[in-house]
């Protein structure tokens, strides 16, 4: 809510993405497919990344074995009706010395889960598919960074009974993505 909140991003081809989004740190605007300090569709600055996210972020990343730490510049918020779904896609918007080092994504799931697919091909009948639930921290880093990844749907009413009471938190899914530029 508010500057910088939730909003319905376009692909370049003016097609809407299946999903609402918005961004902390830095904008990631997914018509250019790049990184910047206000949002091209309504010049909002991204709101800072809040310092508890940062240190759950981190905390998940150290107890995960090999990753090297990062210092999270960028949070990419999404979230999803129950109709919201993402295409396959890499995530290589980064820069350069990031993607080479293959410094990893700290992804946070809330509320619906969602099936989630991955895979070395942008191909969905190939893909691995499993549910991210509330609560799940995935990452991808290293030899990962660069897998072809995806939500194929989220399932309806499956945001445990306890968060619902505790927060009013509608119905769908929350996925934050921690990163650095
Ligand atoms: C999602 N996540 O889980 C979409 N990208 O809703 C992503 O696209 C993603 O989970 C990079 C790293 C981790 C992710
Ligand atoms: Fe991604």
């Amino acid at each position: 809510m508010g500057p910088g909140g939730f909003y319905r991003p376009s692909y370049k081809n003016g097609a809407k993405i299946s999903l609402w989004m918005m961004s902390l740190g830095k904008n990631w605007d997914p018509t250019t497919r790049s990184y910047g300090p206000t949002r091209p569709i309504d010049g909002a600055r991204a709101p800072a990344i809040p310092e508890a996210f940062k240190m759950i972020a981190q905390t998940a990343n150290s107890t995960a074995n090999g990753f090297p730490q990062i210092n999270p510049d960028i949070c990419i918020v999404n979230y999803y009706t129950n109709s919201g779904k993402l295409g396959l896609h890499q995530d290589k918007d980064e820069s350069e010395s990031s993607l080479t080092k293959g410094l990893p994504f700290i992804s946070i799931s809330i509320g619906d889960t969602a099936e989630f697919m991955f895979g070395d091909t942008r191909d969905k009948d190939q893909a691995t598919k499993i549910d991210l639930e509330s609560g799940d921290v995935l990452i991808l880093g290293g030899e990962s960074r660069l897998l072809f990844h995806g939500i194929s749907h989220v399932k309806t009413n499956t945001t445990p009974t306890w968060l619902k009471e505790a927060t009013g938190l509608r119905p769908g899914r929350i996925n934050l993505t921690f990163r650095q530029h």
